[in-house]
């Protein structure tokens, strides 16, 4: 009896320490990243364009701006941030466990990772496609001719799976060559260890450009698979997906409304559009849902400028940039015929 009822006490005791463990795991990913006073954002190995490192040892590219986006709401400060550098074999398991509050490192959005793992794919902020490098005295001029070849490519991607698919639909005989590293990867590529490279779109032009002779190799022309690259929250909380998801929504908006990083200020004082004043927060109360101040929008645009000023600076023709054309691509806005679509912000 005796022992049975300390037993009991134990249990009892073991309750009331879980209760009090689930009570503090109840606080909000908003919650734990306010009291910590910086937000976590992972992204993958120094890449051109998407999370790149200047020659002061800070990141920068279009998926950075993501991070540095989310910051500003949060905090109206967009160096409140922590960025995680993980491996794409890592990656999804970190966001998952926790040591991430927010991935946002060209990562596909697929259906098995996003039903499967225990984290939720939010809005592209670059819709992309998977292609091939060759070397253009191999004579190649088409994927369709990669039989029996050698392709290099970056291990735990969806790169990697698509050119199995691809092999087997076109009965190739691909011999995947697989590396953790995308630099070793490519270093293979050069010194003639394959046939091919194979890696998102934009990947491959981003590192072609590094290449020692760049004019010596060839993105072959088609695209095999569709990659929208998207940031990416744990499951489960939905109000911190939901600030995610509409930071990456203030990017676009500002940009089909016309605010800039240069003009945020004027627009918010002076403009007649009750679309902008709303979303600025001079208006009406589109914070409350979010928990963040009336300023977050205008915030990540002061901070971090609009969409289309992202991409130029990194993706497109700005001094850090790795020259990949917007016009007439996937990544327009839906005003010019691309994909860049905010839903109505009111
Ligand atoms: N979008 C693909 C590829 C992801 C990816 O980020 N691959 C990285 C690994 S850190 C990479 O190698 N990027 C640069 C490159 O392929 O050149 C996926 O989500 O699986």
């Amino acid at each position: 009896m005796k022992l049975k009822s300390k037993l009991m006490t134990v249990t009892a005791a073991a309750a009331i320490l879980f209760s009090g463990a689930t009570i503090a795991s109840a606080e909000t990913t908003l919650e734990t990243v306010q009291a910590r006073g910086h937000l976590r954002c992972q992204v993958g190995p120094p890449s051109p364009g998407f999370y790149n490192l200047d020659s002061a040892g800070a990141w920068y590219g279009i998926d950075v701006a993501i991070c540095e986006s989310v910051a500003a709401a949060i905090f109206g400060d967009k160096t409140k941030l922590e960025i995680q550098s993980v491996s794409s074999q890592q990656r999804f398991t970190a966001l998952a466990n926790g040591d991430s509050d927010l991935l946002s490192r060209t990562a596909t959005w697929t259906m098995s990772r996003d039903t499967q793992l225990g984290i939720d794919f939010l809005q592209p902020n670059f819709y992309d496609g998977q292609g091939f490098t060759v070397r253009k005295d191999s004579g190649i001029t088409s994927a369709l001719e990669l039989k029996g070849a050698k392709v290099c490519v970056t291990t735990g991607t969806t790169t990697e799976l698509n050119l199995t698919d691809f092999s087997r639909q076109n009965d190739l005989n691909i011999s995947n060559v697989t590396f953790e590293d995308f630099n070793v990867r490519d270093d293979t590529y050069l010194n003639g260890g394959c046939d091919a490279v194979t890696a998102d779109k934009s990947a491959l032009a981003g590192n072609l450009a590094n290449f020692p002779v760049p004019a010596d190799h060839l993105i072959l022309p088609e695209t095999l698979s569709k990659e929208p690259l998207a940031p990416a929250v744990r499951h489960g909380d939905n109000q911190w997906a939901d600030i995610v998801r509409w930071s990456v929504y203030a990017l676009i908006n500002a940009e089909e409304l016309g605010i800039t990083q240069a003009n945020v200020d004027d627009m918010r004082s002076t403009s007649k559009d009750p679309n902008v004043l709303r979303m600025l927060g001079a208006e009406g109360d589109l914070n409350t849902g979010l928990g963040l101040d009336k300023d977050w929008a205008y915030n990540i645009i002061k901070a971090v400028g609009n969409y289309g000023e992202i991409y130029e600076a990194y993706i497109g023709g700005g001094e850090q940039g790795i020259g990949i054309n917007r016009a007439g691509s996937l990544n327009a806005l839906w005003t010019d015929g691309g994909l860049m679509y905010s839903p109505p912000m009111r």
